[in-house]
């Protein structure tokens, strides 16, 4: 408030945005404007995005799977997220090409940042994915992916790596690529939480 920059993005972010993106100027500059008026303090805390998702999710509980979609999104893990943070996540995981999309679920397995995948990592995306499928959807699963280990089990035989071996992100990415059985596997599409978000672009 008062602040001259409240008002208007930055000619460096909205062409770094432009730039990494492909919305346009005027699409950008009301998104900002939306986007401050949710955020008056131009950020998302991990909390606000938590709320987000259990609004969306009253009968499942997402706040681990939200807690890691959070970590993913925060690029410079400040523990917010800023408009370039946010307009970045929603492009990559919305209308990117689908190799953003799987260097961004890389990031999201990745769940130390350490640049490999390992299998208890999955499991932990797994389990947290699991929460968020009603127990009515769970009996429909087939029986080799009908638990969280059953399911990181699955993934890593498709990938073909022993017990203790690590994903690298080219492993990963060329792994999902070339076999639809993993990307169907690891992928959980909140879809009512995108529709939801994409509500506030121009
Ligand atoms: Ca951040
Ligand atoms: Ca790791």
């Amino acid at each position: 408030m008062g602040n001259s920059k409240s008002g208007a993005l930055s000619k460096e972010i909205l062409e770094e945005l432009q730039l990494n993106t492909k919305f346009t100027e005027e699409e950008l500059s009301t998104w900002y404007q939306s986007f401050l008026k949710e955020c008056p303090s131009g950020r998302i805390t991990r909390q606000e995005f938590q709320t987000i998702y259990a609004k969306f999710f009253p009968e499942a509980d997402p706040k681990d799977y939200a807690q890691h979609v959070f970590r993913s999104f925060d690029a410079n893990s400040d523990g917010t997220l800023d408009f370039k943070e946010y307009v970045i996540a929603l492009h990559m995981t919305s209308v990117g090409k689908s190799s953003q999309k799987l260097e961004w679920a890389f990031s999201l397995y990745d769940v130390d940042g350490n640049g490999t995948i390992s299998k208890n990592e999955v499991l932990e995306i797994i389990v947290a994915i699991f929460k968020m499928i009603s127990p009515d959807d769970v009996k429909q699963l087939p029986d080799d992916e009908n638990t969280p280990e059953k399911r990181a089990e699955k993934i890593w035989g498709f990938f073909g790596k022993k017990e203790d071996d690590k994903l690298t992100e080219k492993e990963f990415i060329e792994g999902t690529m070339s076999n639809k059985e993993i990307l169907r596997l690891i992928q959980f599409e909140p879809q009512k939480v995108k529709q939801k978000l994409k509500e506030k672009k121009p």
